[in-house]
């Protein structure tokens, strides 16, 4: 089974569907349309830890690979305790975080809350790039300007006072995303260190027009095999657990 959500998930769904193995494709269910995959796709929660380990055994699931995003730390915490609960065997695939270079000017935060509370108190217009989910964490500072950019439209807006919403889902492209932060004269980015190529145009516009980034670091997760190669997870399928499909 692989549970996906990113680019990378993707592409190793389209490994697994060519070489024809047995495979089931996990979405969470957090946007409308889902991008289809090329092999049996379910959607929607297991029920925590415990209902991942259920839906493993009543589906002779025998390896799973978690390419969920790195900030989605509660569903790889789950796949960790499912895997030693059943043992079926897990590996991740991950993808590396962003680095810094010479002419990035980041500041780091440990988590969402944190960067909230790091904003300057002189109102700034800010490209919170982080999604739909953790906005509100931003109330304690309504007096910046917001860019948001969603998946979806949202069903209530979301209660900032000055902010603009761009529905858009990734990849995303630099010239586009350089064209954005110029268009609605961004002075600050807020980005999740999400790693991969989806999401990075906008630290790459940051740098290239002298805009700081405020960088979400990643949630820290238990130890678990992780690989950043598509290729080694096709190796790691076929050397461990039975054969009889993911
Ligand atoms: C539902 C499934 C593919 C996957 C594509 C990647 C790249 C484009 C860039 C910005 C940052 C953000 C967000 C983002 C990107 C890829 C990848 C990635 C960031 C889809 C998808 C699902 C989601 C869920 C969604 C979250 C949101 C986060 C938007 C599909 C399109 C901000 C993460 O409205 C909501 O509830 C949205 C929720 C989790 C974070 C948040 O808290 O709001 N992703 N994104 C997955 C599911 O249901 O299981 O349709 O493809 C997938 C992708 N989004 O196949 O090519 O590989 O990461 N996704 C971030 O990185 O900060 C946008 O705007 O610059
Ligand atoms: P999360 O906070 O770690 O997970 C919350 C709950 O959502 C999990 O406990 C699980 O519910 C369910 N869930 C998460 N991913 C799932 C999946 N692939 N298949 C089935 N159920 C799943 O997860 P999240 O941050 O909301 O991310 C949700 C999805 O969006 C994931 O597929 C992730 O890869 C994708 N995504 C997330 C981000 C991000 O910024 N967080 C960015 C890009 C893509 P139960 O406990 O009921 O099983």
């Amino acid at each position: 089974m692989i549970l996906g959500g990113t680019a990378e998930a993707s592409a190793l769904a389209r490994r697994v569907a060519a070489l024809g193995l047995a495979a089931t494709f996990s979405y969470a269910g957090r946007v409308a349309h889902p991008d289809p995959q090329p092999v049996n796709t379910r959607i929607g929660g297991f029920g925590g830890a415990d209902g991942l380990a259920s839906f493993l055994t009543a589906q002779n699931i025998t390896h799973i690979i978690d390419a969920t995003h790195p900030f989605a730390a509660n569903m790889s915490r789950n796949a960790i305790a499912a895997s030693a609960a059943t043992s079926v065997p897990l590996i991740t695939l991950t993808r590396a975080a962003w680095k810094a270079t010479a002419d990035d000017h980041w500041i780091h935060a440990p988590d969402i809350k944190s960067a909230a509370r790091t904003l300057d108190p002189k109102p700034k217009r800010i490209f919170l790039a982080i999604g739909r989910t953790e906005v509100e964490a931003f109330q304690i500072a309504p007096q910046h300007h917001y860019l948001l950019r969603f998946v979806d439209t949202p069903e209530h807006a979301p209660d900032l006072p000055q902010h603009d919403i761009v529905v858009a889902r990734g990849p995303f492209d630099l010239t586009a995303d350089r064209d954005l932060l110029e268009r609605h004269s961004i002075e600050l980015v807020v980005s999740k260190n999400s790693g991969g190529t989806g999401a990075r145009a906008k630290i790459d516009a940051a740098r290239a027009l002298n805009i700081p980034v405020l960088m979400i670091d990643r949630p820290q997760l238990p130890a678990r095999q992780e690989t950043h190669s598509i290729d080694e997870v096709i190796a790691w399928i076929a050397h461990s657990g039975t054969d009889r499909g993911v």
